[in-house]
């Protein structure tokens, strides 16, 4: 019976999902030539991996509820900004600048917000680079605006924020204080890893161009 009516209720969103799908095939392979070119150009790929998906029924509904909406698919496009997720884990705090300003550059894509979680972290102690983008989807009738939520972030951030999100959902919402203080210390030194890492490169970089 669980089944049945998981598979009514996917079938009912399945004609909006479908729009937040082609969203994400497009900006991934916008992300897959920007990757590749820049490994042509400078020998370096600033994207060290990503993952990307659509969020189902169920977590979309759960979100409306949290922001206090009916859970109707009018209401999902209009208030749930991360329907279609794409995260992106870079070596390099630079990299993640180079991305944001790469698809910035385009003309097709609209950046209708940006939360730089990296310059202002959260309070816990969280970075990432969050971007919403509206990418234009051209289908058989009609041409949709469709948003995708870019989350971009270092390997050292990226471990930072899967633990926390396990912790932070273990002990529903409400982290105990000696526990939040030690997340916010592991971020700091996840800040400082960044900053050798990025003091590696500058010197490695210094390297090569003495070299040519
Ligand atoms: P899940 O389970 O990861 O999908 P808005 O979208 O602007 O209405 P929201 O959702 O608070 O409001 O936006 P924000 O701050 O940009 O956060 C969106 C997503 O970022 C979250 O999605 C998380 O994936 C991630 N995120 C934000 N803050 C934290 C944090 O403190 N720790 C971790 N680990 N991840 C965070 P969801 O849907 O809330 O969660």
């Amino acid at each position: 019976e669980v089944v049945e009516m998981t598979k009514l209720h996917i079938g009912e969103w399945k004609d909006l999902l479908i729009l937040y799908k082609f969203g994400l095939d497009e900006i991934n392979t916008k992300l897959k030539i920007l990757n590749e070119e820049f490994k042509y150009m400078y020998n370096h790929n600033p994207i060290e991996h990503l993952k990307s998906r659509v969020k189902d029924p169920a977590g979309i509904t759960e979100k409306l509820k949290r922001k206090g909406c009916d859970p109707t698919k009018n209401n999902a496009r209009e208030y749930v900004q991360d329907i279609a997720g794409i995260r992106i884990i870079c070596s390099f705090v630079s990299d993640i600048y180079k991305i944001y300003d790469m698809l910035d550059q385009q003309d097709d894509i609209h950046v209708f917000e940006v939360k730089d979680y990296i310059e202002n972290p959260k309070p816990n102690g969280y970075k990432s680079l969050h971007l919403i983008l509206e990418v234009p989807v051209f289908l058989s009738n009609r041409t949709e605006m469709v948003k995708v939520e870019v989350q971009i972030r270092t390997v050292a951030m990226d471990f930072w924020a899967g633990i926390e999100h396990k912790l932070y959902y273990k002990y529903e919402k409400s982290v105990p204080d000696h526990l939040a203080g030690e997340l916010l210390k592991a971020a700091e030194t996840v800040h400082a890893l960044d900053e050798k890492m990025s003091g590696l490169k500058k010197e490695v970089d210094l390297l090569e161009a003495s070299h040519v």
